[in-house]
């Protein structure tokens, strides 16, 4: 600003804060690929944060998105991954894609949540969703996951990160600030007005969508919410225990959680028919093909984080939906670390985006279920 740098000492911090500039900045060749860190200051995490905040504020708790888009499950800090699920975009018609415009066209993502911890770059993945959700805000929904509560995030990787990265003092301004933004989250998501999208599960207390529009914001601790708890923590039940088919009781303690609960097919059917939607979707839970369907294909856990924690040799996958409401999963290899996601990424990415049938796809991972809706059509390819 001219006339306003008289203690220019710091040209980069006295800068206006270019959301497009620090998205641009987070998929410039080589900084993901090679899992550089980036170099963030202070004044920009803040003032991206105020400004995501804006944006929470104005959306409502249950988030709306409408077909074509995809559904992305865990991220845990994998940077990689992410930018490999933002190449994946369709609609690209055939055109040559470069990583960097690519990423900032505009296509419909609905995250379930468990951006930061477990993986090293927490940093980069929240800084980028949040940057990208400032710019298109109706087409990033960014849903919270139970790693997005402070009493999470602390012990598991994220305040660490930004303290080691921005000091003790800065790191834990900002993580704090980040935890704000975190309580103004939506809770759920509807795509299409038919596929529930959560990061846990159902509840005991979910009997209308009603119920998740008035779940209050900001919620700073969702143990004080019993609804938001399970939509944010809940799993289904163990398909190797009896009651996951029994009738009753729909709902048990979580016993490996230690809060929230579990709920059986029954519980998935009744919830469907009792909110007239035709399938959920929620992330939540590892799985060694990246995905995993329940109660006849009603419920599907899709998570995103290939080779988990670096210990796993899990896929990731990501859910399509295109305009009619047929899903498809697209699996992601877990690579070995020295592997760079390169230009292999961004052809398989096109293939993918060509096919519009859903005939053309080179693995089934599940048989087809006899009585077949649109809704539930499902093939898979691999990313
Ligand atoms: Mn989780």
């Amino acid at each position: 600003m001219p006339g306003s740098d008289e203690n220019n000492g710091d040209k980069n911090n006295d800068e206006p804060f270019n959301v497009a500039e620090f998205c641009k900045r987070h998929l410039r060749a080589g900084c993901w690929a090679q899992e550089k860190i980036l170099e963030y200051n202070l004044k920009e995490l803040h003032e991206l944060v105020n400004q995501v905040i804006e944006i929470f504020k104005q959306e409502p708790t249950l988030a709306y998105l409408s077909p074509p888009c995809t559904i992305v499950g865990d991220i845990h800090g994998q940077y990689r991954d992410l930018i490999r699920i933002l190449n994946s975009r369709q609609g690209l018609n055939g055109k040559k894609v470069d990583a960097n415009s690519a990423i900032l066209c505009k296509a419909r993502f609905m995250f379930l949540g468990d951006f930061v911890d477990r993986g090293i770059q927490s940093m980069e993945c929240i800084s980028l969703v949040f940057a990208l959700k400032v710019l298109f805000p109706k087409h990033y929904i960014l849903l919270r996951g139970n790693h997005e509560t402070r009493t999470i995030n602390f012990a598991y990787g994220f305040r660490e990160e930004l303290v080691t990265r921005m000091g003790q003092k800065d790191g834990l301004e900002i993580w704090e600030h980040f935890n704000e933004a975190f309580s103004w989250m939506p809770i759920a998501g509807l795509v299409g007005g038919k596929i529930l999208c959560m990061h846990g599960g159902i509840s005991p207390w979910l009997n209308s969508l009603d119920d998740i529009r008035n779940i209050p914001r900001p919620l700073v601790d969702v143990t004080e919410n019993k609804l938001a708890l399970d939509l944010l923590w809940s799993d289904p039940m163990d398909q190797g225990n009896i009651n996951a088919v029994n009738e009753k009781p729909q709902f048990l303690k979580n016993p490996i959680r230690g809060l929230s609960c579990t709920f059986n097919e029954q519980a998935i059917n009744e919830c469907v028919k009792k909110l007239n939607i035709q399938m959920i979707v929620r992330a939540h839970q590892v799985q060694d093909n990246g995905f995993k369907f329940s109660a006849d294909r009603k419920l599907i856990t899709i998570f995103s984080a290939p080779r988990y924690m670096q210990e796993n040799d899990n896929k990731g996958s990501i859910l399509k939906v295109n305009e009619s409401g047929a899903i498809s999963i697209i699996t992601l290899k877990a690579k070995p670390a020295d592997k760079v996601a390169n230009k292999e990424d961004i052809e398989s990415n096109k293939k993918t985006s060509d096919s519009s049938t859903e005939d053309d796809t080179k693995k089934k991972k599940e048989p087809k279920s006899s009585k077949t809706q649109s809704i539930t059509k499902s093939t898979s390819t691999t990313l």
